[in-house]
C-alpha cells in the first residue's frame, strides 16, 4: 500500500470536487441489517464500462455510463500507473456521521491481489486498516487530492474502514478505480458485444 500525497493539486482538485459533488447520480443505499431496513451512512454510486457489475449494500449494481470528469480520472491514473481499471465507486460522506464500516475488498470478481486506485477530494479524514490476526491498527490521514493504492495480499491480511468521527468534517468523496474481471474492455465504437444464448 502507499500514499502519493496531492496527486491532484489543490487548484485541480477542487475542480473536481464540485464537478463530482453537483455531477454524479449520488443514491442513498438501504442494507437489511438484523432484520430491519437501515440506511447506509453515506451516498454511492457506481461507474463503469458496460458489464461491470459489481455487488455492494447487498445487491447487484448494473455501472452508470462513464462521465468525462471520472473517465478523465481514470485514464490519467492508468498513464501514471501502467494499470487498466474499467469501473469506479465513489462514495460521498456527508459529515462526520457519515462512515464505512471495517470490510475488505475481497470479492471474486476483482480477483486475488486486487490493485485499488483510492482517491480523495474535499474534507480529510481517517482511514484505518486494521490486521486480521494480530489486530494492529494504523491511522492514515487521507486529504484533498491524496491517492492510496492498495495492491498485494492487503485485502487477504487487513481489514479497513472509515470511522465515524465527531470533529466537525465537510463533505469528502473517495473514489476507488477497480477492475472488475472478465469484462471486454470496448475497444472501437462501432464493436458491439454478441452475447449466445
Ligand atoms: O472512503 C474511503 O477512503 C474508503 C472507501 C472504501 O473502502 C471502498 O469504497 O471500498
Ligand atoms: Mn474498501
Amino acid at each position: 500500500m502507499f500514499r502519493i500525497e496531492a496527486f491532484y493539486p489543490p487548484r485541480q482538485a477542487d475542480k473536481l470536487f464540485a464537478a463530482l459533488l453537483h455531477g454524479l447520480a449520488w443514491q442513498e443505499e438501504e442494507i437489511v441489517l438484523f432484520g430491519r431496513p437501515t440506511k447506509v451512512p453515506r451516498l454511492m454510486c457506481w461507474y463503469g464500462d458496460p458489464g461491470a457489475h459489481y455487488a455492494y449494500s447487498g445487491t447487484p449494481h448494473e455501472p452508470l455510463p462513464w462521465c468525462a470528469p471520472l473517465d478523465c480520472m481514470r485514464r490519467e491514473l492508468e498513464q501514471s500507473l501502467g494499470l487498466k481499471f474499467n469501473s469506479v465507486l465513489a462514495n460521498l460522506y456527508r459529515d462526520g456521521r457519515d462512515s464505512m464500516g471495517c470490510h475488505a475488498d475481497n470479492e471474486k470478481e476483482l480477483g486475488r491481489n486486487p490493485v485499488i486506485a483510492s482517491l480523495s477530494l474535499g474534507d480529510e479524514r481517517l482511514f484505518r486498516i486494521a490486521h486480521n490476526k494480530t489486530r494492529h491498527k494504523l491511522d492514515i490521514l487521507l486529504g484533498h487530492g491524496d491517492l492510496l493504492i492498495m495492491a498485494g495480499a492487503l485485502q487477504h491480511c487487513w481489514r479497513h474502514s472509515l470511522p465515524k468521527t465527531r470533529q466537525h468534517k465537510t463533505e469528502r468523496i473517495n473514489l476507488t478505480f477497480r477492475n472488475i474481471k472478465g469484462v471486454i474492455t470496448p475497444v472501437q465504437h462501432n464493436q458491439t458485444v454478441i452475447q449466445p444464448g
